[in-house]
């Protein structure tokens, strides 16, 4: 008797499995997803408050409400998870592919399994690097050498009397296209103005923690810096703590003239208050143009390969609290 109880236990134990297998999409969301489309997202990492609102508004939009479901993968900052996540989500047979590249190298590989595979591919936020770009179906992202070249203009304008510029560049997350691009813009800046010299140049890899303990290691080499030349604000963050405790002044009644990218909320508020002197906006809001770009596909509509999005500046000398008020991040 016991054994036919165990028998039957197990039978009904194996049978829930099965059931609840049959009902757990995110392992299998090929099997039955109610009419939702997959959308396998890979991104990046949560390594600033950039990161942070871009990945909010991929979840405010892919959500079953509006008829999706999303598979999304955090991937550290590492191209090896990514690559990961795109194979996982093409063995789930996912219906769209998106990423955000950590760098612009080594995607060939895994976007040809992808191509194979049938799945379209979208590229957000950052570039990559590749001979094919029929790899991917389209690309929504800045222009972040503009966003360089928009920073350095506003540099060349206010420090059009000085006669040399002592610079400290913070860079961002090596070999990704924000930090080429900003990079970019700044060495034409340079290359521009015989006064300007860069006197010392890292990563921070665009978080708060590393832009300090670069800052860090500045001040303590150099006694003069004229201008903090940060490619993101969260580093930003982050030097001006090392500052702080320093005794260094910045921003607008400063000695160190700050300028940043991202234009995040936070950075905007130290914008305002003088902290900042300049703010490059990179706008992460790309989940209801993502969304836009899969309802174009789905409808069969043909598609621009590159999606630019308009940004804008902001200075601390005009910004006012009705600029940030009016911004949705
Ligand atoms: C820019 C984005 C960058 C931000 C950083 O589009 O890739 O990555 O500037 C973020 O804040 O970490």
């Amino acid at each position: 008797m016991k054994k036919i109880l165990t028998i039957c236990l197990c039978l009904l134990a194996l049978t829930l499995t099965a059931c609840d297998r049959g009902n757990d999409n995110s392992d299998n969301p090929s099997g039955n997803n109610d009419g939702l489309l997959v959308i396998g997202f890979s991104q990046v990492g949560a390594e600033s408050d950039w990161r942070l609102a871009n990945t909010k508004s991929m979840r405010e939009t892919f959500n079953e409400e509006n008829g999706y479901k999303l598979i999304l993968k955090d991937a550290q900052q590492k191209l090896e998870n990514q690559i990961a996540a795109i194979r996982e989500f093409i063995a789930q047979e996912v219906d769209y592919i998106v990423f955000a590249p950590t760098t612009e190298e080594g995607w060939d590989d895994v976007l040809k399994e992808a191509k194979e595979s049938g799945i379209p591919v979208i590229i957000v936020d950052r570039m990559i690097k590749t001979s094919d770009d029929s790899l991917y179906t389209c690309w929504l992202g800045s222009d972040f050498r503009k966003e360089g070249d928009a920073a350095i203009a506003w540099m060349e304008t206010k420090f059009k009397d000085k006669a040399d510029l002592k610079i400290v560049h913070l860079q961002g997350s090596m070999g990704s296209s924000a930090q080429i691009g900003r990079t970019e813009g700044l060495q034409a800046g340079v290359d521009r103005n015989l006064g300007w010299e860069v006197v010392y140049r890292a990563s921070g890899d665009f978080t708060r923690v590393k832009g300090k303990e670069v800052m860090e290691y500045v001040l303590k080499q150099y006694d003069r810096i004229d201008v903090l030349y940060c490619e993101n604000d969260n580093m930003a963050f982050g030097a001006m703590d090392a500052m702080d405790v320093a005794k260094k002044t910045y921003g607008v009644n400063g000695d160190v003239t700050i300028i940043s990218f991202d234009a995040t909320h936070a950075g905007l508020e130290a914008t305002l208050k003088g902290k900042i002197n300049y703010n490059v906006e990179c706008n992460p809001l790309h989940g209801p143009r993502v969304e836009a770009i899969i309802q174009q596909l789905e409808n069969g509509e043909t598609l621009d390969k590159l999606v630019y999005v308009e940004e804008e500046t902001f200075d601390a000398e005009t910004i006012t609290q009705e600029d940030i008020d009016a911004r949705a991040y």
